[in-house]
């Protein structure tokens, strides 16, 4: 029965609102819990009766745990306190000497400061280093860490033995005959220790969102079992600031990920100031996560303030911490006990008395929450027993915590030493057990493995499984196909045009997925760009992965390509970031060693949004050891065509190169692919090799030639070159050309013999990134070896006695080609698509880019003519029959 209103009321709520807040008021007196359910079956009820009622996404400033649900601390608080402390010390040691005799070397001390007790809990009482399982040991949980807290993680495993003196004297030195340390994770640079790279602001947390969605995939699809493992990632309160790092939070809970935990370090700091002066970054951030349906858990306040709650009937505690923002709370902990009292209890007489048996140093050391093991340790458990969702910790911690005079000053980011006094009261205040002249030298200090607290810290980390971080590589029993596998596409197209993307998307992938020993590692990942890539058929036959299967009946169930999501499918079809794929590509091309599984990863995107857009990502996979193939669809400036100028990728190898560990190659045929792609699989996966591959791929469709008999055709294609076909008689010009660009070189090649009795070879340039590397190898060698016999590099080799000018074309930059003029010297003319794209087809793109035949044939005739072959006005003539323009300042300045 409705109830009525009556009319009165109806004018002037005041008085009805009152009752119900006064009723709401008697529930909370009795149980706040009691209070918080009841308001919950209001917004249902509300809901249910089509009343729209925002719902607030912030809970208010104290801790999500209440203090009656808290469990006992597990551990040793004592022992593990002086763990914590001997840490801290070795951890701002190490900066600190580092930067007294090697000045301006660098490194961070207050970040691990703020972040010591979030991490030691968890190496303490949570993170595992291995789950036992039925078939033996399964990895253990997943760290990533804040980058720049490395000195601490390096003191941890200094305690526990696994470094000695010398080696922690190396931290930032790496380059002195000896093990260093590097001065952030890198895989790359400790390859046994560190897992994951981190210091890109930004990355480690979105690398350990698409990690904990590998995770769940690898488990989906039977190939590991599933345990308990977790991925941890600890996160800078600035560093929630980049939008890679809450940018894919929402896949989180849409792919129930609850084996993932975010923490976030909210020392309410950044590098150069406070992180939200103004107002409170765990408000912000609790709602973010919260609308994005993580499961949030604030930790905020120590248990030191507990009994202050508790004796603060009013909530005036509450109301106070409420009225400040985050500039106030730093000057707190920056000012100390005195100016707390006075700017924070002293605006209400009740705090005033709240406080009053406190003395100021003890109102100084009030705890925040990130510094509480307890508060962490409840925090953490409740993450662990979170189910069907991410959990994110809000811990409030303070930056430079414990260094009096850095403690939560807007500098303390970039200290790096201390002073005597600093020394001599880090000493005090963490009781370290060492003589002054040794605080004053900042001597590393590691008691006796008998001592009560290594013993603890050891017997907990063999509890756990072993140290953490670790990096292991399993002896590869990978076997790549053979050559002849691919040999479909080593025998061309038999007249029948395709492109470079069908012959790889309908064909070879297709092919390996079958592979009954290695198909079920490939992992097929495109952003939404399927379609473009003719994926249909490989949808159909392996399915999109989707952890809750397919719950509609697809509009095209009755068609043979239809639209399929399964539980187990092989595809991660990322939808429209190029980010997140590039994170699932590296859980999936780093879990050879992760989860000791060679995934072998195909990420097949639009080139142009490739490395521009996520070169900091693919400069992290080179980082990570990582292993797999990129391909790059759509590629070359003139090759997609009508697109215009945001798409046409004219640069992306000119990046690609810029990555030491990646393999550019830029095929023009399927045969070329072929021999490409079975090596890849073979040097990265059978032999071990930590390097990748970029392949770009195209939409020209064309007849693909037989791979060329000969010897080294295939080395040829490896190494970057080889000579694809040969002038009729001897050749006066070479041309050079890479994938859809090669067909003009072949049809410039046809012009010139027929119209201007000129004859030329025609190369095929695989990779001109491979060719150059291979020239600065050479160099070196020669430069370094002036009395040994001088080497050659490989393109000069390969050229042998080919005479004449050296026309190269491409789809890319002429910076690519140019990058081997110190080996060709005067001879290279090089075209290429330097200049924004436009929108047309490729026969008007080429003309303007002047890499089409014509535009190949007059460079060959004009080089030709300076060097006296032929007459300037023949070349001219040529131009004009050609239908060149010769006047305006080109397509690089159009
Ligand atoms: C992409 C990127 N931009 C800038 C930096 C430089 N940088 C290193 S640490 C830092 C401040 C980090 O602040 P926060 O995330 O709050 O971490 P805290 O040290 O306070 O724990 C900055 C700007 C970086 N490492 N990466
Ligand atoms: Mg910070």
């Amino acid at each position: 029965m409705p109830t009525n209103v009556d009319e009165a009321v109806k004018t002037d709520m005041t008085a009805e609102v009152a009752e119900w807040i006064e009723a709401f008021d008697e529930v909370v007196a009795q149980d706040w819990e009691q209070g918080a359910a009841l308001l919950s079956a209001l917004r249902t009820r509300a809901r249910e009766a089509g009343v729209s009622a925002t719902g607030d996404v912030t809970t208010p400033y104290h801790n999500t745990i209440p203090k009656h649900d808290e469990v006992p601390y597990p551990g040793d608080r004592s022992l593990e306190r002086r763990v914590e402390a001997l840490i801290r010390w070795n951890a701002m040691a190490m900066v600190h000497k580092q930067n007294k005799y090697d000045a301006g070397i660098g490194g961070h001390i207050s970040t691990y400061s703020s972040l010591a007790t979030l991490l030691e809990v968890g190496f303490n009482h949570f993170f595992h280093a291995k789950y036992p399982s039925a078939n033996g040991e399964q990895p253990g949980d997943f760290i990533y860490f804040q980058g720049h807290a490395s000195p601490g993680v390096y003191a941890r495993a200094y305690l526990e033995g696994r470094f000695d003196d010398a080696r922690l004297k190396n931290f930032r030195h790496e380059l002195r005959g000896e093990p260093g340390l590097s001065s952030y994770p890198h895989p790359w640079l400790m390859q046994d220790f560190w897992q994951f790279p981190t210091v890109s602001m930004g990355i480690g947390p979105l690398n350990a969102i698409y990690q904990a969605r590998f995770m769940k995939y690898l488990e989906n699809r039977s190939l590991i079992e599933k345990t308990d493992r977790k991925v941890w990632a600890f996160v800078g309160d600035g560093e929630t600031d980049e939008v890679d790092t809450l940018g894919a939070i929402s896949l989180g809970s849409r792919e129930h990920l609850d084996n993932l935990i975010f923490v976030v370090n909210c020392n309410l700091q950044r590098l150069d100031g406070p992180v939200r002066g103004n107002k409170r970054i765990i408000d912000e951030l609790e709602g973010m996560f919260r609308g994005a349906g993580w499961n949030v858990i604030k930790v905020i306040w120590g248990s030191d303030w507990d009994e202050l709650f508790e004796r603060d009937h009013q909530g005036l505690l509450l109301k106070r911490m409420e009225e400040c923002v985050d500039g106030d709370f730093q000057a707190y902990k920056a000012k100390g006990g005195a100016y707390l009292r006075q700017h924070f209890f002293g605006k209400y007489p009740e705090l005033v008395k709240l406080v009053e048996d406190k003395t100021d140093e003890e109102l100084g050391k009030l705890h925040r929450g990130g510094h509480d093991p307890a508060k962490i340790y409840n925090a953490y458990k409740r993450a662990l027993e979170h189910k069907g969702g991410p959990t994110v910790i809000l811990a409030k911690t303070v930056k430079g915590y414990g260094i009096a005079a850095a403690q939560a000053r807007n500098a303390t980011h970039s200290e790096k030493k201390l002073t005597d006094e600093g020394l001599a009261a880090f000493v005090q205040r963490f009781d370290i057990p060492i003589p002054e002249a040794a605080a004053k030298d900042a001597t590393f200090y590691r008691p006796d493995p008998s001592d009560p607290a290594i013993q603890y810290m050891q017997s907990r980390r063999s509890a756990l499984g072993g140290y953490l971080p670790a990096r292991e590589v399993p002896k590869s029993t990978f076997v790549a196909p053979k050559i002849d596998f691919f040999k479909e596409w080593l025998g061309g197209s038999k007249g029948r045009a395709v492109s470079t993307t069908t012959a790889f998307v309908g064909g070879m992938l297709r092919a390996m997925l079958k592979e009954p020993t290695i198909g079920k590692l490939i992992v097929p990942i495109v952003p939404d760009e399927g379609r473009t890539f003719g994926m249909e058929s490989v949808i159909s036959q392996v399915g999109i992965y989707a952890p809750e299967g397919q719950k509609y009946t697809p509009h095209d169930s009755d068609m043979l390509l239809k639209y399929r999501e399964e539980k187990s499918g092989q595809i991660l079809e990322e939808g429209i970031t190029e980010a997140g794929s590039m994170a699932s590509f590296t859980a999936a091309g780093t879990a050879y060693t992760n989860y000791k599984i060679p995934m072998v990863p195909f990420y097949m995107y639009y080139s142009m949004f490739g490395f521009q857009r996520i070169g900091d990502m693919a400069w992290a996979f080179a980082d990570s050891r990582g292993k797999g193939f990129l391909m790059g669809g759509t590629a070359g400036r003139t090759t997609m065509l009508g697109e215009g100028l945001q798409h046409q990728d004219g640069h992306s190898p000119v990046i690609s190169g810029t990555i030491p560990t990646c393999l550019t190659y830029d095929p023009a045929y399927a045969f070329e692919m072929a021999v490409v792609l079975q090596d890849g699989l073979r040097r990265m996966y059978e032999a071990g090799e930590d390097c990748y591959y970029y392949i770009t791929m195209y939409n020209e469709d064309y007849a693909m030639p037989a791979m060329p008999e000969g010897e080294g055709v295939r080395e040829g294609i490896l190494r970057g070159i080889y000579k694809f076909k040969a002038a009729e008689k001897t050749a006066q010009v070479q041309l050079f050309g890479s994938g859809p660009i090669l067909n003009e070189a072949v049809r410039a090649q046809q012009i010139l013999a027929e119209k201007y009795n000129i004859a030329a070879d025609v190369w095929s340039v695989t990779s001109y990134n491979e060719l150059r590397r291979d020239c600065l190898d050479t160099e070196r060698f020669n430069r370094l070896h002036p009395s040994e016999k001088e080497k050659t590099p490989y393109i000069v080799q390969a050229l042998g006695k080919a005479a004449g000018p050296i026309v190269a074309a491409s789809d890319y930059m002429k910076s690519l080609p140019d990058s081997l003029s110190p080996w060709l010297g005067s001879r290279l003319v090089s075209l290429g698509t330097d200049g924004f794209g436009r929108s047309d087809n490729r026969e008007h793109l080429r003309r303007h880019f002047e890499v089409d035949a014509e535009s190949i044939v007059a460079a060959a005739l004009s080089k030709l003519a300076r060097e006296g072959v032929v007459k300037p006005k023949v070349a001219e003539k040529a131009f004009a029959e050609l239908g060149l323009n010769t006047e305006g300042s080109g397509a690089a300045h159009a």
